[in-house]
């Protein structure tokens, strides 16, 4: 991650009032900021949110790069939704950005000075200036009625370095605005990292050049036999953009060496049999898998990922590796390692789910644990990073209840109280806090189709998993934590997003 010393300083500046007016008396520390930051310090005044308001930004020598005016002209729109919008004359709002001297240690650290004529906005890192300013976006989103903020010092900085989601574009396709949509939501909860689940027995949803059957027929259907779809590399990379100005990193998968039928469909030679299988519309797992002992298999995969890396902004590539249940253990690890190899040649990281912890991994690889304890320890044994997405707590297509209409519920029903109350620390006997990169939150896309019904299996559960990733365990409180998501709830409302209203936002905070 590039640390470049930032600072940003928002000034408002008065003109031409002849009173000042009378600022209400704010309380910072009852703010409903998700995730919660680590340390507020309020000092009970306001900033006036009035309107015409003059926006000036300023770079100073040193201070921004390309990167950073992506990040102002961002941050200058988001403003405009929230009601601050720029006008010719009147009060003014300066942005100004330069270096500090000293960077902090701690991943997506931020300072938010709210004062009665200014904000400012300290961090060390692209990541911690974009965090601080979805603080300050939560903060004017939550205002309600109200034309100020409350006064305050928030001093901030992530527990983990990966907050995941997982969208399953395979099961069903969602297209461009959809995800981008998303990357929205998850921008606004601190989550820094979507993973695309982008083949699978059902659908292959990325155009490859040297492969074009994989999207022109693999592509051409999803669970129940819909359309499906697929994005082009041009449009992928739009999405990859369009994520990492937000300072979300995408990684992309291809599951293999199982959950591969839409390939085995497209290219014969992929099976061992040399047979084409036939397209699949259903839903049950682990039946298909790639042909471990053929060549032309690590051809197929070396084209792939060198296009994939070619196009993959961040440092990891996913490779599945999940639910094989058709080869020998033997087997499994071979194609794993090789597979991991040529990740590795491409000049990225492997990450796959934890079955992979079976094989030998190259170092900076993560397996993700999502059901198998002695996957999780054997990553360890090996000194391979952990992420943590267990299916009974970090599921999001598992039902919030028996009566839920959309979702699974094989490993658990996952309430909003259940999606919050777990810390990956103690989960799995051995694996501790350094080994863990961080949580994902998975959403599986056998049941849902389109945006309303990822909204609906999202909120609230993604502002929980939010805070396990984010918030330091000692800080977290279930019920602070369901007063908050009921405020967020709120603005859920407002903004037509299609929530489920959980119980547990309608209890009393105690
Ligand atoms: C298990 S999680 C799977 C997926 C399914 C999911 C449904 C994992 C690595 N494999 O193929 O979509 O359950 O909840």
């Amino acid at each position: 991650m590039r640390i470049l010393p930032l600072l940003v300083l928002l000034l408002l500046g008065c003109g031409g009032e002849a009173t000042a007016p009378e600022l209400p008396e704010t309380d910072l520390s009852q703010a409903a900021i998700i995730p919660l930051p680590y340390k507020v310090t309020a000092t009970n005044s306001a900033f006036l949110l009035d309107e015409g308001i003059l926006m000036k930004i300023q770079a100073k020598p040193n201070g921004p790069s390309g990167e950073l005016e992506n990040f102002i002209s961002l941050l200058g729109e988001q403003l405009a939704e929230q009601g601050i919008t720029r006008a010719e004359t009147g009060r003014s709002l300066q942005l100004i950005l330069e270096a500090p001297n000293s960077p902090m240690a701690h991943s997506d650290w931020y300072q938010l000075d709210i004062e009665e004529e200014a904000i400012t906005l300290r961090a060390n890192s692209q990541a911690g200036l974009s965090s601080g300013s979805q603080t300050l976006l939560q903060l004017l989103a939550l205002r309600g009625e109200n034309n100020y903020l409350a006064t305050g010092t928030i001093e901030d900085h992530a527990r983990f370095v990966h907050r995941g989601f997982m969208l399953d574009v395979s099961r069903h396709f969602f297209g461009l605005e959809t995800v981008k949509k998303i990357i929205d939501y998850l921008a606004f909860y601190k989550i820094n990292r979507l993973h695309l689940h982008l083949s699978d027995d059902q659908g292959w949803r990325l155009e490859i050049k040297s492969f074009p059957n994989l999207t022109e027929h693999g592509g051409s259907t999803e669970v129940g036999g819909g359309p499906g779809g697929f994005y082009t590399q041009a449009e992928y990379r739009e999405l990859v953009e369009y994520a990492r100005i937000r300072q979300i990193m995408v990684i992309p998968e291809f599951d293999m060496p199982g959950h591969t039928n839409a390939a085995l469909a497209s290219y014969p030679d992929l099976n061992c049999d040399g047979k084409a299988r036939e397209l699949y519309t259903g839903t049950e797992v682990g039946f298909s898998s790639f042909c471990i002992h053929s060549e032309f298999t690590y051809h197929f995969v070396d084209s792939l990922i060198r296009e994939v890396a070619a196009i993959t902004t961040g440092s990891f590539i996913h490779i599945g590796g999940d639910e094989v249940h058709t080869l020998s253990a033997e087997d499994y690890a071979y194609f794993i390692e090789r597979v991991a190899g040529i990740v590795q040649d491409y000049g990225k990281q492997v990450m796959g789910w934890d079955e992979i912890a079976q094989a030998d991994l190259p170092p900076g690889s993560v397996a993700q644990y999502w059901n198998f304890a002695e996957n999780a320890q054997a990553a360890v044994a090996q000194d391979v990073q952990v992420l943590f997405s267990p299916a009974t707590r970090a599921y999001l297509d598992m039902k919030y209840d028996s009566t839920t209409e959309l979702g699974l519920a094989w490993a658990a029903y996952i309430e909003l109280e259940d999606a919050y109350d777990w810390d990956p620390v103690g989960m799995v006997e051995g694996v501790e806090e350094q080994h863990i990169i961080g949580v994902e939150a998975p959403l599986w896309a056998e049941t849902i189709e389109e945006l309303a019904d990822i909204e609906y299996l999202l909120f609230p559960r993604l502002a929980a998993i939010a805070e396990v990733g984010w918030t330091s365990a000692g800080r977290k409180d279930w019920s602070d934590f369901k007063g908050r998501a009921k405020a967020h709830s709120d603005w859920w409302s407002s903004r037509d997003i299609n929530y489920y209203p959980s119980p547990n936002l309608e209890a009393e905070a105690d």
